[in-house]
């Protein structure tokens, strides 16, 4: 809804998103959640847990369309990154008792193919090079699976007087959803985009779209990101 007040909807389900029609690139945010190497390249964290990184990084190709509009169109960009911090003082010991229980490799935290697993400056906790953040979008790094928690997220969407969010990024049944949940606790109206994230399991990635759509839109609404590009374009 720009000064003339014109509604913008999308094509989305269970509802047309967002609920009041003001869709601005101003009270807009485009959040790539995770697309790190740990989530998605070969050596890293989800791989070395022997999970098929073809389905993780199959997102990418629909991420960079969508970005090149988003940025294009003015929208807000926002990437996240789990990670520890060097001498782990972040890592709660449970999170590292069961990375490791189920990885004979290297669990959170310890030394593998790419450096020191989900560990902060480490190569497997960058983000892929396709994927890259350009100047001046906004990096929040993030010790758990939600990016609200730890971070100063809320505080840098209120002061840039943001509404809506829009959700990619891997992994659509564990970040992805933790932070969907986190941001429409607080009040934040969210779009989750099925073709442009990714689960471990096909089948948890649909569990997950499904739970979104449940009470009217218990956590909001989700949609394809052909859907948005025509509604913004
Ligand atoms: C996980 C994430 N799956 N980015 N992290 O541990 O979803």
């Amino acid at each position: 809804m720009s000064e003339s007040s014109a509604k913008t909807y999308i094509e989305s389900a269970p509802y047309p998103w967002p609920w009041n029609g003001d869709l601005r690139p101003q009270n807009t945010a485009l959040i790539v959640i995770d697309m790190q190497t740990d989530f998605c390249g070969k050596g890293g964290y989800i791989d070395l847990l022997g999970y098929d990184i073809g389905i993780t990084r199959a997102v990418v190709p629909a991420i960079q369309r969508l970005l090149d509009v988003a940025r294009d169109r003015g929208y807000h960009i926002f990437h996240t990154r789990e990670g520890h911090r060097p001498d782990l003082a972040d890592l709660p010991a449970n999170k590292r008792w069961r990375s490791r229980k189920f990885n004979s490799i290297a669990g959170i935290g310890d030394p593998g193919p790419c450096g020191r697993v989900l560990v902060r400056g480490e190569p497997g906790w960058d983000i892929i090079p396709e994927l890259a953040p350009l100047p001046g979008e906004t990096i929040i790094d993030k010790p758990g699976k939600g990016s609200f928690c730890a971070t100063d997220l809320d505080l840098i969407l209120r002061q840039k007087k943001i509404d809506n969010i829009v959700l990619t990024g891997i992994t659509t049944d564990v970040c992805v959803h933790t932070t969907m949940r986190e941001a429409n606790d607080r009040g934040y109206e969210c779009l989750l985009l099925t073709d442009c994230c990714a689960a471990t399991d096909p089948a948890n990635h649909a569990a997950a779209i499904n739970m979104v759509k449940m009470q009217n839109g218990v956590f909001g609404a989700v949609a394809e990101s052909a859907a948005l590009i025509h509604a913004i374009c």
